[in-house]
This record gives structure tokens, C-alpha cells and sequence, in this order.
């Protein structure tokens, strides 16, 4: 092993990357029903359905509002404080993904 690999190995555990995750709307429906991801990373919500949907969360962290896109649109957001987020469209009350941003 070489001292630069080696030096990097022993950064790597304070190292935080933010990870991107990608959420499809597809049948009037978020693709999983819930996510657990860390501080700072990215989720990107995909509309995969012929028509338009919405994404906002009205929970105590962060609140958010993506506004409402159409077919083969994605809008992102990175959650940059801890808890538990209800996302919603407000087009489709019935569409709810649960996600859990951990410290
Ligand atoms: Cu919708």
C-alpha cells in the first residue's frame, strides 16, 4: 500500500460525502414509501407520470415547496437538518413518502 493510500484510509472515517437518491412519481404514487438518508444529501424527485405532480413537506425541519412539473421533470432538494420529513403532492393527497434524515 502506498502513503498516500494509506493516508487517505486513515481521513476516511470523518470524511461525510452527501450521497444523491433519485424518488420516481409513477401511478399517482412515490416509487418506495419511505427513505432514511443522512444530513446533506440530496434526494431528486422524478416525474415519471403523464401528468403533472407536486412536491412540498409542511414538517417541523425544513419545510419545502417544488412547485408542480410535468412528465420527464426533476426536482431536487438537500436536507440539511435532521428529523422526519412527510413529503406530499399536493395535487394527490394520497401520495405521502416518509423520509428520515439522520444527524
Ligand atoms: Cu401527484
Amino acid at each position: 500500500m502506498n502513503k498516500l493510500l494509506s493516508m487517505l484510509l486513515l481521513l476516511a472515517p470523518g470524511l461525510t460525502l452527501a450521497a444523491d437518491f433519485t424518488v420516481a412519481q409513477k401511478g399517482k404514487a412515490f416509487s418506495v414509501p419511505s427513505l432514511s438518508i443522512k444530513v446533506g444529501d440530496k434526494v431528486s424527485f422524478r416525474n415519471d407520470d403523464p401528468f403533472a405532480h407536486n412536491v412540498f413537506t409542511l414538517s417541523d425541519p425544513m419545510q419545502f415547496d417544488l412547485g408542480t412539473y410535468p412528465q420527464g421533470q426533476a426536482k431536487s432538494v438537500s436536507f440539511a437538518k435532521a428529523g422526519l420529513y412527510e413529503v406530499e403532492c399536493a395535487i394527490h393527497p394520497e401520495m405521502k413518502l416518509l423520509i428520515t434524515v439522520k444527524p
